[in-house]
């Protein structure tokens, strides 16, 4: 028998507890024997059962026929959720010439880094906390970081190790040492290749694409941008993405493929790293193309409510002004501050953080770099080390086969694939031990089944004193909330799900340095 709770009369189910959740409920038996639990407040069935029964009904038919026509997350975009933050590292002749766009005519010898290491890279992002690499495989100028069969412009050309170099072979290595997660960029534009602009480089990119994903896989993010401009021949590309997605499909099939518009991943529509408020992980991409011809930036900023693809945003972000290093930029790297205020801005808006970190000319992560890295892993953990939500006792646990007899507990969710609480709680408070000093609270959605959550009201209390509230629209993975400092009795919590059921997986909360407040 499945038991559903709906908002109605307030049942309070806290036995002993110092901390509780007062939870909304009706019980509601689906049945034959329509039995209901008999608190004295709960809604009860009698001889008028049958036309609820038929409201019900239709209500349900409604409820699964509007949720099936979205799309749930895959199980590689679970994963990829999970992942939340991880580094981008463009490096290339751009890193000798001081361009951010080569021109595909640069000297192979212009690419020479005096101590490249790997392994540097993968330690700092490691100790950053950062969950994986993406490498600019090759970037626009069609420099290939490896010693591709497929073109003649590689390390193999350069001085660089005499030819020997592999910058893939290095960072790949690295990363499975580390226990990182690996991705490639590689640029659909080539300025450099000779076939570009003909039918033929769509299987020269092919190539690359397979040669790359079985030399140095597994990938767990293939990266395509959206640029296509001109070749070396002046003619523009007219890129086969069909057949270069059955073909990564085939080759990768754990790994999730951004681009503007997916198919697993989108653009988050800037390149700031800040996702929308409003931050949907649903995308309607029929009619658009990759690049030019893909949504508007503000939709694909908050994706859309009611869109059918599970095309969650990424937020790309460069530490510094540019995506490729310049030393003229080495003081203008950002700080450990303005680092966490994107961390807020786009994991906190329920979306993942790709934050770029170029290699300098040595080929290591310049020491500014790694500081603000490492000034930033520091605020996060400060921050988020204690969730003060869980110093009470105990909490509520949900559970829908012998709800009345068991303590609520509101876990703090460690990962997507947890089993999921499947009753409704629209509405609940959370009451503190004593009254406690916060100014941080997270919500989090259960992803695996869907995205429901429209929009929010936190309403906090110290004890019958009305002291703030916070809202916002929607919560997706999770959704940071910051407000100025205040004593907290308890707090309440309004949801209201688009489908009418609760998708709610945990709330924290936290008392965070002040000057970290979201901007
Ligand atoms: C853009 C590229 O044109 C930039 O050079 C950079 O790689 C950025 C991440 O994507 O579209």
């Amino acid at each position: 028998m499945l038991r559903r709770l709906w908002p109605g009369a307030l049942t309070e189910n806290c036995l002993n507890m110092s901390t509780r959740i007062v939870v909304a409920q009706v019980p509601i038996a689906i049945g034959s024997d329509a039995t209901v639990d008999d608190s004295s407040n709960a809604f009860k069935f009698t001889k008028n059962l049958l036309p609820l029964l038929l409201l019900f009904s239709l209500f349900t038919f409604h409820f699964s026929l509007s949720h099936a026509q979205q799309a749930l997350p895959t199980r590689q975009q679970i994963q990829w959720h999970e992942m939340e933050y991880y580094l981008f590292v463009h490096f290339g002749p751009n890193t000798f010439t001081g361009k951010e766009w080569g021109h595909g005519d640069e000297p192979e010898d212009v690419f020479n880094p005096t101590a490249l290491d790997c392994r540097q890279w993968a330690r700092i992002a490691k100790a950053a906390g950062a969950k994986g690499i993406i490498i600019t495989a090759k970037h626009h100028d069609g420099f290939c970081l490896w010693p591709s069969k497929y073109s003649t412009h590689t390390v193999r050309e350069s001085k660089w190790k005499n030819g020997q170099g592999d910058v893939l072979r290095d960072l790949s290595r690295a990363c499975r040492e580390m226990g990182l997660k690996f991705g490639v960029y590689i640029s659909p534009w080539d300025r450099n290749h000779p076939k570009y602009g003909t039918d033929e480089y769509n299987d020269v990119y092919i190539n690359t694409m397979t040669e790359v994903v079985k030399s140095y896989g597994p990938v767990f993010e293939m990266w395509w941008d959206g640029a296509n401009g001109e070749g070396p021949n002046g003619k523009k590309q007219v890129y086969d993405f069909r057949r270069f997605e059955t073909t990564i499909r085939k080759i990768a099939p754990y790994a999730v493929v951004f681009s503007d518009i997916g198919p697993d991943v989108r653009w988050v529509g800037n390149e700031n790293g800040i996702a929308g408020k409003t931050n949907w992980n649903y995308l309607d991409t029929a009619g658009f193309t990759r690049g030019a011809g893909g949504p508007p930036q503000n939709v694909l900023n908050t994706g859309n409510e009611r869109g059918i693809n599970w095309i969650p945003a990424e937020c790309d972000v460069s530490i510094r002004p540019g995506w490729f290093y310049h030393k003229e930029e080495d003081d203008k790297v950002k700080t450990g501050e303005q680092l966490f205020d994107l961390y807020l801005k786009s994991v906190g808006r329920g979306a993942n953080l790709l934050l770029n970190v170029p290699p300098d000319t040595r080929g290591l992560i310049n020491e500014k770099d790694s500081a603000a890295l490492m000034d930033f892993k520091k605020l996060r953990d400060e921050s988020f080390k204690e969730n003060l939500a869980r110093t009470a006792k105990a909490f509520w646990e949900f559970s829908i086969d012998n709800l009345p007899n068991r303590e609520l507990i509101i876990k703090e969710f460690k990962s997507n694939t947890e089993p999921g609480y499947s009753i409704n709680v629209l509405q609940f408070t959370l009451e503190f031990e004593k009254p406690t000093k916060i100014n941080c609270i997270g919500l989090y959605e259960y992803l695996i089944n869907g995205q429901t959550i429209r929009n929010f009201k936190i309403e906090l209390f110290n004890g019958k004193q009305f002291v703030g509230s916070v809202g916002g629209t929607t919560v997706g993975r999770k959704r940071l909330l910051t407000f100025p400092a205040a004593e907290v009795s308890h707090f309440k919590v309004y949801l209201h799900d688009k489908n009418g059921g609760d998708n709610i997986r945990a709330v924290t909360a936290y008392l965070i340095d002040e000057k970290l407040i979201e901007k």
